[in-house]
């Protein structure tokens, strides 16, 4: 092929499998993922900034603190659901994602999903006082006591509070939610290949990105990271089955049927 017919093929950035990324390409990946995060998070960052007063108090923290395990266990897996759905909803818009197969999709979003709900929350977290925006107003772990399961409580909080020292930016938060999603490593994939393929070129997204922001240094951070989310999903899961152990019928019957698809 000579050097005109190259230069004058059509820019297809789907097409781009076969060749090499071209920095155009990579920038509307980013540009389509930074949209795609900003479509699906609830809240804008000016919002969350707003509802920072807004805590529980007293009384409201004994209520959730009486409420019985399986009623809490309960309450909590609607709103990790409802997080959930979101984060379902992003992963549907990314190029990439959407291009593979419906099973493997699924197999992503079952070993993701919770992993991205956990980096968003630091969205939702107030590291001055150690509290996240849950069910409408500021809450501390003491809020989630009588879920019987403060280590991951803690450990989760832990986890937000040092996400948040790296003050990512909206922008860097959404490619790397896309990254963590994008994951060729995922047990029960078909098509790896093409997995890893995607991944690659979000993996480009983040470094242009981290850049073009003078932030080399966090691509390191955010991979040791990634470790730490790990944990925290295995542990949810651990507890999930001490749960269902003790309360079969409460999972089978009034748990939502996409937390028990994802996690069941
Ligand atoms: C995540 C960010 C969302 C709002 C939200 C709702 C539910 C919260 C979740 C956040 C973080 C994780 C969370 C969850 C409720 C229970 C769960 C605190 C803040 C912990 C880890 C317990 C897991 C076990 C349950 C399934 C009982 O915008």
């Amino acid at each position: 092929m000579s050097g005109i017919e190259v230069g004058i093929r059509p820019f297809d950035p789907e097409s781009s499998f076969f060749s090499y990324p071209t920095s155009l390409h990579i920038e509307e990946l980013s540009a389509s993922i930074v949209r795609s995060h900003r479509e699906t998070t609830q809240y804008r960052p000016e919002e969350l900034q707003a509802l920072r007063w807004k805590v529980f108090s007293r009384e409201e923290i004994h209520a959730y603190q009486s409420k019985s395990v399986d009623e809490m266990w309960q309450h909590c897996a609607v709103r990790l659901t409802d997080a959930v759905q979101y984060v379902v909803e992003f992963a549907k818009r990314i190029p990439g994602f959407r291009q593979l197969g419906q099973n493997d999709q699924i197999a992503l979003l079952k070993s993701g999903s919770m992993e991205v709900v956990l980096v968003r929350m630091s969205r939702m977290f107030n590291t001055e006082n150690n509290t996240v925006f849950f069910d409408g107003k500021f809450a501390g772990t003491e809020l989630f006591k009588s879920l019987a399961c403060g280590d991951l409580i803690a450990a989760v909080f832990d986890f937000a509070q040092n996400l948040c020292a790296l003050k990512l930016t909206e922008q860097q938060m959404a490619v790397f939610t896309a990254l963590v999603l994008l994951n060729a490593d995922r047990p029960c994939l078909e098509d790896r290949e093409r997995v890893q393929r995607a991944r690659r070129d979000v993996e480009l997204a983040l470094s242009h990105i981290l850049h073009r922001d003078n932030q080399e240094s966090l691509l390191h951070k955010l991979y040791q990271r990634v470790q730490v989310l790990k944990s925290l999903c295995a542990l949810h899961i651990e507890k999930l089955r001490w749960f269902r152990q003790l309360y079969p019928l409460t999972v089978h019957s009034l748990f939502p049927p996409l937390y028990k698809e994802l996690f069941g």
